[in-house]
């Protein structure tokens, strides 16, 4: 039912194959591209631009952004990034809706922001110990400067202090960075890290998001079902656009059956990623929660139903986040 045929959750490595591979068996369409700062531990992250004609970046058409995995353990983000560029490929090939908004905008896909911390987690050992669950249920990225001395050296899956070291990149954005809902400690699943942008990921976004036109931005986590949208915390005002951005952030809702709420109804957080670009750029930004109520539940309803639209989603018979995803990219084309 996936637009990729896809029945079980990517590793890595696969990722980065196929994002290679739809460039190459796409030319002129999509391009493969790795966003400008490495990793920590020196990965690249790839991703993934579809437009017509899209080595010419000089047209003037609006971005619309999609992206996924900025928390280790939550990998069906991941897998709804890359099938949403799958579904744009086979859409623009077969003519009709998709070929006409996709025409009309530039399309950019990040399965995998955080490439360290979601390698770390997919590859756990399976033996079902403490220290499995450890490494599988790792939510930061590979920061190890900021944590005690004798926890600095060697790699971030094999130091002592396992999946407590890192900085969460959904606390590291510049959007009312030091405010309400991050850690200052270094060992919280909430580290703020130690300045705004000082983690790789996040300064890979803050690339993206300030040398493109991007009026629509979906950052994918799981889970809750929800659509967020800004502010991330309750004393900032709501935008002035408010029911606009509202109105939009409804309609996806009524697609995927999740929650539309601004994110502070959920808790506080500073520093994410839409708080920083909606107040930044003007540019829409939107957290979606994917999921009732696992990291990564088993693909079938984590993934296959919840982008489908498929019971036991709660966007069933609705379109699910395949015609979320849609909307925004209406949205984005007529702007
Ligand atoms: O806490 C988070 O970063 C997100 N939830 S998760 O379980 N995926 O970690 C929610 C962030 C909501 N806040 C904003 N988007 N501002
Ligand atoms: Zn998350």
């Amino acid at each position: 039912v996936l637009p990729s045929g896809r029945t079980s959750y990517r590793h890595l490595y696969e990722y980065d194959y196929e994002i290679k591979d739809l460039a190459r068996r796409n030319p002129g369409l999509v391009k493969a591209f790795t966003l400008p700062n490495a990793t920590w531990e020196g990965r690249e992250v790839s991703a993934l631009e579809i437009a017509t004609d899209v080595d010419n970046a000089t047209d003037g058409k609006a971005v619309n952004v999609l992206m996924g995995v900025h928390h280790a353990r939550e990998w069906p983000a991941g897998e709804h990034a890359i099938e949403w560029a799958h579904e744009l490929v086979k859409g623009y090939r077969s003519g009709g809706e998709i070929r006409a908004l996709v025409g009309k905008t530039r399309n950019i896909v990040i399965p995998i922001v955080n490439v360290d911390g979601f390698s770390i987690s997919r590859e756990a050992e399976p033996k079902g110990d403490f220290t499995r669950f450890d490494y599988e249920m790792k939510r930061k990225n590979c920061n190890v400067n900021d944590s005690p001395e004798a926890f600095r050296t060697g790699v971030c899956k094999a130091n002592p202090a396992g999946r407590q070291r890192g900085t969460d990149p959904n606390r590291n954005y510049a959007g009312f960075w030091g405010g309400a809902g991050a850690s200052t400690a270094w060992s919280s699943d909430t580290y703020r890290g130690s300045a705004p942008f000082s983690e790789p990921e996040t300064r890979n976004i803050r690339a993206l998001v300030s040398t493109r036109q991007v009026t629509n931005l979906i950052t994918l986590h799981t889970y809750s079902n929800l659509v967020l949208r800004v502010p991330g915390v309750a004393d900032v005002r709501p935008p002035l656009d408010e029911p606009v951005y509202k109105a939009l952030g409804d309609k996806m809702a009524s697609r995927n059956g999740y929650t539309s709420q601004p994110s502070w109804a959920l808790y506080d957080t500073t520093g994410s990623t839409e708080d920083w670009s909606y107040f930044a750029t003007g540019g829409y930004g939107f957290t979606f929660e994917i999921g009732t109520s696992e990291f990564h539940p088993p693909y079938e309803t984590g993934v296959i139903a919840e982008y489908a639209g498929i019971a036991p989603a709660p966007g069933a018979g609705k379109g699910g986040n395949r015609q979320a995803f849609l909307d925004m990219l209406a949205n984005a084309a007529d702007p």
